[in-house]
């Protein structure tokens, strides 16, 4: 069992972790920069060290100074968050070497799963379903190049190996541009993430983005805490999500949930990660995988009852999974608003004292917030500023639930992007469920 976490994070998520451990009795150690010493998390740590100045690269991204504050509190473990060092397998990997526990998986699968086109070899061992393409990477073979997207048919889109998330992919609707916009990515992505290596899927073009959420012990042992639908979204940032997935026909999620436990125990994933999909007609297609705990983890937890935070400790820790499978049974529907600190006509962000915050409340309603009356927003890093998760019997309760919260929700001093929620969840065509990537930028344009 852990005895001692630092905390490599901040807002919300350290929060979040921050509660797990007392949850489950092990000391906290907040790590903060100097824009971030009135913290809620670092208030309510057993201890706190400050590692460096507002920047990220030298504080939250500051793996020497991260490595030292570990040395000097005695911590045993880190919990990286989301974003951050989260997905760095150097860091997960340095970590280790100097004797502590890295909370996520090995720094070997973080790596196989950054690279792209190695986590699709990988899942398509495993019986995943993938979208058609290169399955591997582009060659300087242009003839090769050229046979590959002929029978794949267009549209199709290049991707570099080592982006994702949306950075670093370009759409080709003909042959013509085809060559061109394989070089243009492959000295783009050479640029960006220091390796040129790009791969070919066919592009779909109105899917929805839904993920499965897993879970493994590192011994080869998994289980499926089910899916989320996340396809509201604007420029790669999710607005809203659920769980479950709406609409989606029981014997194609099982289908799909079957194969990412399969894959899981296959690499003997540890931890906690999402196999992310895109979803058209009734098919899964696997794109990529997180290897860390995700900001709509709560959807999951308020559906199942799982605590994923405490699992992620206790796996660490060298405990095996605390649940079979026949365990995991999704009751009701839950749906998170991700509350951002941002400007409501340009999206910019609108960093600025809070001068007064009220949660909303009641049956059904979870606030996952690290800001309060008083509160100064720094400028230096993401604008969420808080996660409203409402829950209910069914998917109409939730909603209802949701409409009633953000009525309540009241955040002055700062511009926020409620209205937009309170909008959006009485938009008829989500009310609906099951709306694509492209329905909340659509709907914006108008
Ligand atoms: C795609 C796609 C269509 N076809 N791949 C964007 C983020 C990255 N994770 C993968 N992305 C996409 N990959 C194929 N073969 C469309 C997108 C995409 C998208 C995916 C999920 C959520 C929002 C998106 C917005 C635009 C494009």
């Amino acid at each position: 069992m852990l005895e001692k976490v630092l905390i490599a994070n901040r807002g919300e998520i350290a929060l979040r972790v921050l509660r797990a451990c007392k949850q489950l009795g092990i000391k906290t150690v907040a790590v903060h920069s100097t824009a971030d010493k009135d913290l809620m998390h670092v208030h309510l740590a057993d201890e706190s060290v400050c590692i460096g100045p507002a920047s990220p690269t030298e504080s939250y991204l500051n793996t020497p100074a991260i490595i030292a504050a570990m040395e000097v509190t005695h911590a045993n473990a880190v919990h990286p968050g989301y974003g951050f060092l989260s997905e760095n397998a150097d860091f997960a990997e340095q970590v280790e070497n100097s004797g502590f526990t890295f909370i996520g998986p090995t720094a070997e699968t973080i790596r196989m799963m950054g690279d792209k086109v190695s986590a699709i070899q990988m899942m398509i061992d495993a019986g995943v379903p993938t979208v058609p393409g290169s399955n591997g990477p582009l060659d300087h073979d242009d003839s090769r190049t050229l046979k590959i997207a002929r029978e794949i048919g267009f549209p199709v889109i290049i991707k570099a190996a080592a982006g994702g998330g949306g950075r670093g992919m370009r759409v080709v609707h003909d042959e013509d541009e085809l060559l061109k916009a394989v070089h243009v990515t492959q000295t783009e992505a050479k640029t960006f993430f220091g390796s040129g290596i790009v791969y070919l899927e066919k592009f779909l073009e109105n899917p929805r983005h839904v993920e499965i959420q897993v879970i493994g012990d590192g011994k080869g042992n998994a289980l499926c805490l089910g899916d989320r639908d996340c396809s509201l979204q604007r420029r790669h940032q999710k607005v809203i999500e659920e769980a479950p997935a709406p609409g989606i026909p029981q014997h194609v999620r099982d289908e799909v949930a079957a194969t990412c436990i399969r894959a899981c125990e296959k690499m003997k994933y540890r931890g906690a990660g999402t196999l992310e999909f895109l979803y058209q007609d009734e098919r899964f297609y696997f794109i990529e995988m997180n290897t860390r705990v995700q900001v709509e983890h709560p959807v999951t937890e308020q559906i199942t009852g799982i605590d994923i935070v405490k699992e992620q400790l206790l796996i660490a820790g060298g405990a095996s999974l605390s649940y079979q499978q026949s365990d995991v049974q999704i009751k009701g529907h839950s749906i998170e608003c991700r509350i951002n600190a941002e400007d409501p006509v340009s999206f910019l962000p609108s960093p600025g004292n809070i001068k007064m915050f009220h949660a909303p409340g009641g049956l059904g309603v979870r606030v996952d917030s690290h800001i309060y009356s008083g509160y100064t927003v720094p400028p230096h890093y993401d604008s969420l500023i808080a996660k409203l998760i409402c829950t209910g019997d069914t998917r109409e309760q939730a909603l209802k639930r949701m409409e009633i919260a953000l009525d309540e929700m009241l955040i002055s001093g700062i511009k926020s992007n409620i209205n937009l929620h309170k909008d959006l969840i009485r938009d008829p065509g989500f009310q609906k469920g099951g709306v694509n990537i492209h329905y909340l930028e659509n709907k914006l344009k108008l």
